[in-house]
């Protein structure tokens, strides 16, 4: 059987349960991710300015790191290739493309220093989302946008403000909004005998970020709180209840990312809570394990489980972004994994008949909802994302890696 009669017949399975397959492959294709380019290098970006630091880490040596700008952008480029739909990239402020012989400091940065990542992204038709480094520099050795030290506060403030004018750049160039998020590192290793000032500095650098002038149409600034980081596990400054109350009363966007909560907590359950609060959420889909926030995404029951809330709660509320970083596997399959299992979360997720599945809630049926919701994980949803691969030029099923061994061979093995 072809991929397609394989469809045909999956279709029928889902129509006798309520679901137009056709309206879903469709839906699918609307709803972009956003990759972020720092699995390319292991967030090692081109400025230079220091090794990786602020309690995130990436483990493994695997060969062909992109150590440039081309080398990323050809490696992003050969992933993007192997997902289908359109889709976005997230950059961070580290990946500034300089000429020969030029740099800038993170708080003199400007839209010119990414003009090379506007040329890409416009010559493939796809937005870009951004992210001030706050980290992997020497003046984020202590603290950031919560720093004692006024001289430190303030360069981080101009950072950040440099890159809320880099992100209504490319909201401009590119006609579609760009989320800019704020994560900061500052923390605690051991505990504090004042928690509140620093998130009181923390809280004033925000209020003297925002306090410039962007159009917020086009740059949605959000903030991102995390529980602990390696050598912060007893107090993060930019908390959970700190960066959420601060998002709800400033009207900017609060992101959540699925490996910065405590191990039992989901952000799956919290999503539908802040869309009834804000007009959209901004997500970081990673998948945590033990101590680490940031493995590669799988087709896991809590990454279906946050695709399910991002379809109902209406996927245009929900930005998109993965964040992972994984050094010790081929980075570019990596990616493909990643973003092909967010997808193939969000077809599952469009895959349910969710008014029915509702309804039996409702009525408190809760005998049949469970019975439905077990039998629905072995209809052929596989049949239906072979198709949805076919039809937007991708290879379907595992057919994709032999590009990656190829590419391997024949771009990544000269990088040494
Ligand atoms: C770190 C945060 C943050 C980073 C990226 C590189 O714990 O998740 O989002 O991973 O900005
Ligand atoms: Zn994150």
């Amino acid at each position: 059987m072809t991929i397609k009669e394989r469809y045909e017949a999956a279709r029928e399975s889902y129509k006798a349960v309520g679901v137009d397959t056709d309206q879903v492959l469709l839906a699918l294709k609307q709803i972009p991710i956003s990759m972020h380019c720092w699995q390319g290098d292991d967030v090692t970006g081109f400025d230079g300015a220091g090794a990786l630091s602020g309690g995130i880490q990436t483990t493994g040596n695997y060969p062909g790191r992109a150590r440039n700008s081309k080398e990323l952008m050809a490696d992003m480029d050969k992933a993007l290739s192997l997902i289908p739909g359109k889709h976005r990239i997230n950059l961070h402020a580290s990946y500034a493309v300089f000429e020969e012989g030029e740099w800038a400091d993170r708080d003199k940065l400007e839209p010119k220093h990414f003009a090379k990542w506007v040329e890409f992204a416009k010559e493939r038709g796809i937005g870009i989302d951004f992210n001030p480094t706050l980290f992997s520099h020497s003046k984020a050795e202590h603290a950031t946008l919560s720093s004692e030290d006024p001289e430190i506060r303030a360069f981080w403030i101009r950072h950040v403000q440099a890159c809320i004018r880099i992100s209504q750049y490319f909201a401009e160039e590119l006609g579609t909004p760009c989320t800019m998020n704020i994560w900061i590192p500052d923390g605690f290793k051991d505990i504090p005998a004042d928690r509140t000032s620093p998130r009181a500095r923390l809280k004033d650098s925000l209020d003297q970020i925002l306090s410039m002038d962007y159009d917020k149409s086009k740059v949605f600034v959000a903030v991102e709180s995390k529980v602990f980081g390696i050598g912060m596990e007893s107090c993060t400054v930019g908390s959970h209840e700190f960066y959420m109350n601060y998002a709800s009363k400033n009207d900017i966007l609060c992101l959540l990312d699925s490996g910065h909560y405590h191990p039992t907590e989901v952000v799956s359950d919290k999503i539908s809570s802040m869309l009834l609060f804000f007009d959209k959420v901004a997500l970081h889909v990673t998948r945590p394990v033990r101590w680490d926030s940031d493995h590669v995404v799988l087709f896991d029951d809590e990454t279906k489980e946050i695709a399910k809330e991002v379809v109902r709660g209406g996927a245009d509320r929900v930005l998109l972004a993965l964040d992972f970083f994984d050094a010790s596997i081929n980075r570019l399959s990596a990616w493909v994994v990643g973003m092909r299992n967010m997808q193939k979360a969000l077809l599952n997720a469009l895959l349910l008949p969710n008014e029915k599945l509702a309804a039996l809630q409702e009525s408190r049926n809760f005998t049949e909802l469970m019975m439905l919701q077990e039998e629905l994980k072995l209809y052929p949803i596989g049949d239906v994302w072979n198709y949805f691969c076919e039809i937007n030029g991708v290879p379907a099923k595992e057919d994709w890696f032999s590009q990656i061994t190829a590419y391997e061979k024949e771009v990544l093995a000269d990088r040494k």
